[in-house]
């Protein structure tokens, strides 16, 4: 074995957008390409000569390749130890769950997280601190201007290591410890949650329907809902992670869960339905005939923190990024709690957490979580639902229907124009910019323009601020046209239009009737036709 000095020459735009380094696997299978961004994140970061690296993806195809390079650059580099998943499996959560246990350095995750996978699919890599949470954008814009200067990368010669053994190797100084993918994140889990509970719930004959989506969930998911909580076999459906996630989009919305909600809109629906994306981070809940917006689910979850062990003693305060619905603002207020408001990116809230600010946290993107790691959690979120309703032994329905008699309602759906030409996506995003100064008292039908403006974050602990960060058009009763454009996206520009519309008394009705107005206004407004060529969105959720 021996380290090897490799020349390079540096790739145009290896630079992390909403989530990690993520490009088509034709991409990064280029020679260079992945080691020059690993090598580029080694040398953006100080310190961890000797120390530990947790590594692991989501299974996707060229995760195995890619996890061969990452540990014997590791080796070159000089990390001490490397804690790496049984097959290279890690879910995101359980990655950050691993980094905050056993305090390591950081850690690497190979995914694209709900992009589609397979060898024309999408591939993507991220690295968290040692928070355990996504590196900050100091970091990644670190990473990106390293990226862009390389010329060398260092890597060992070293065979390839056997990862199905769970069990210590040595490659050059280093020690490769394969770890079991699903233990430290399942005891987790079982310190937040009354596994006994929700044990009995099941036992009673409660019917749980857990769609992994082909995805990394799945040994996760069978170990925990069906092994430990004691859910009859074939709980957990699609269960097998498959490299190309089966040939479908492994994110959990209506959309692309379509055979979940068809199942639960069907005669023999489950008491719950619950979907997980590419590496588990995001959640899906359904209940019969009714799917829980991710607003209305982090709202519900801050509402009832205290019927559950891990948060029996209150939150100190919540955050959602800048899309997400309002419902959790009212829980807030409600609570006399902080609601902090951050730009899309699940990296903005590391700050709040590790200052002790907020205890829960959301988008409206599929994704909740806590302070118990720093990633969002799919089967957190899951098991925060069964702890829910094991305790009030309320339905989902009822459970939702119940929150917006007390707090009303916040009808939410996002517009998706995808992979739209980058030119019309940026024309539209300036035109729109151009007439943020005029918009005010504007009248749109029966809707009142209050206010229009770019939003723009300073993070309150280390005072960074982030521009740029989507329009937002509010209207005197409340409601809200947003406008972005998507971040982790691999080929051309998506649009995403984000409508929210709070009513208090009016509670039942059809999602896509009460936004229709504003869907229309919006069209107006950007002029979404002429910019994206699209008479209609791509994806509605
Ligand atoms: C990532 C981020 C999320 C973000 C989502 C969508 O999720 O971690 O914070 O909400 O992308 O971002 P965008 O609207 O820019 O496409 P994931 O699950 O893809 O890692």
């Amino acid at each position: 074995m021996s380290i090897q000095t490799i020349s390079t020459t540096p790739f145009e735009g290896q630079n992390p957008g909403t989530s990690g380094l993520r490009k088509t696997v034709d991409v990064f299978r280029q020679p260079r390409y992945l080691e020059n961004f690993v090598q580029s994140i080694f040398d953006s970061v100080e310190g961890y000569q000797g120390k530990t690296l947790v590594l692991g993806g989501d299974g996707r195809y060229f995760n195995s390749v890619a996890i061969q390079i990452i540990l014997k650059m590791a080796a070159a580099n000089g990390f001490g130890k490397v804690l790496v998943g049984q097959y290279g499996i890690l879910s995101t959560p359980a990655v950050s769950c691993i980094i905050r246990k056993y305090q390591t350095f950081g850690g690497i995750i190979l995914s694209a997280s709900h992009n589609p996978g397979g060898p024309d699919g999408d591939f993507g890599i991220k690295y968290n601190i040692g928070n355990g949470g996504p590196a900050p954008e100091k970091v990644t814009n670190a990473i990106y201007a390293q990226s862009q200067v390389i010329r060398e990368y260092r890597i060992s010669d070293a065979p390839d290591v056997d990862l199905s053994e769970i069990g210590s190797v040595q490659m050059e100084k280093m020690t490769i410890e394969v770890i079991d993918s699903v233990a430290d994140y399942a005891e987790l889990m079982q310190s937040l949650f009354d596994f006994q509970a929700i044990h009995t719930m099941f036992a009673n004959g409660f019917t749980l329907r857990f769609d992994a989506m082909h995805a990394v969930c799945g040994p996760y998911a069978t170990t925990i809902m069906e092994k430990m909580l004691g859910a009859p076999e074939g709980t957990v459906v699609n269960a097998i992670p498959l490299e190309d996630f089966g040939g479908h989009h492994p994110d959990p919305n209506p959309v692309n869960a379509r055979e979940l909600m068809d199942y639960m809109n069907g005669p023999d629906a489950a008491d719950m339905g619950a979907a997980t994306d590419g590496d588990g981070d995001r959640n899906m809940i359904v209940g019969r005939h009714i799917a829980v917006t991710p607003s209305d689910s982090l709202a519900i979850l801050a509402a009832n923190a205290t019927l559950i062990p891990g948060y029996s003693k209150g939150i100190v305060g919540v955050a959602r990024s800048m899309p997400t619905s309002t419902a959790v603002d009212r829980v807030a207020a409600a609570l006399k709690v902080p609601c902090y408001e951050t730009p899309t990116g699940w990296k903005f809230f590391g700050d709040l957490l590790d200052d002790n600010k907020i205890t829960l946290c959301g988008e409206e993107s599929y994704g909740t979580s806590s302070n118990h790691i720093r990633e969002k959690d799919g089967i957190w979120a899951i098991l925060f639902w069964l702890n829910l309703l094991a305790v009030t032994g309320k339905s989902v329905g009822k459970t939702v229907h119940d929150h917006w008699k007390r707090y009303g309602r916040n009808y939410y759906s996002r517009h998706d124009y995808v992979n739209i030409d980058s030119k019309g996506a940026d024309g539209l995003m300036n035109r729109l910019r151009s007439l943020l100064g005029s918009l005010k008292g504007k009248v749109f039908g029966s809707y009142v323009v209050e206010k229009a403006d770019e939003f723009s974050y300073a993070d309150p602990v280390d005072g960074s601020v982030s521009e740029r960060q989507g329009i937002r058009i509010f209207f005197t009763d409340g409601s809200r046209i947003v406008f972005r454009l998507s971040g982790t996206g691999t080929v051309g520009a998506t649009l995403r239009v984000y409508f929210d519309r709070y009513e208090k008394e009016r509670l039942d009705m059809d999602m896509q009737t009460a936004l229709g107005e504003l869907v229309g206004i919006a069209g107006k407004i950007a002029d979404i036709k002429a910019y994206t060529g699209l008479d209609e969105p791509t994806v509605v959720t």
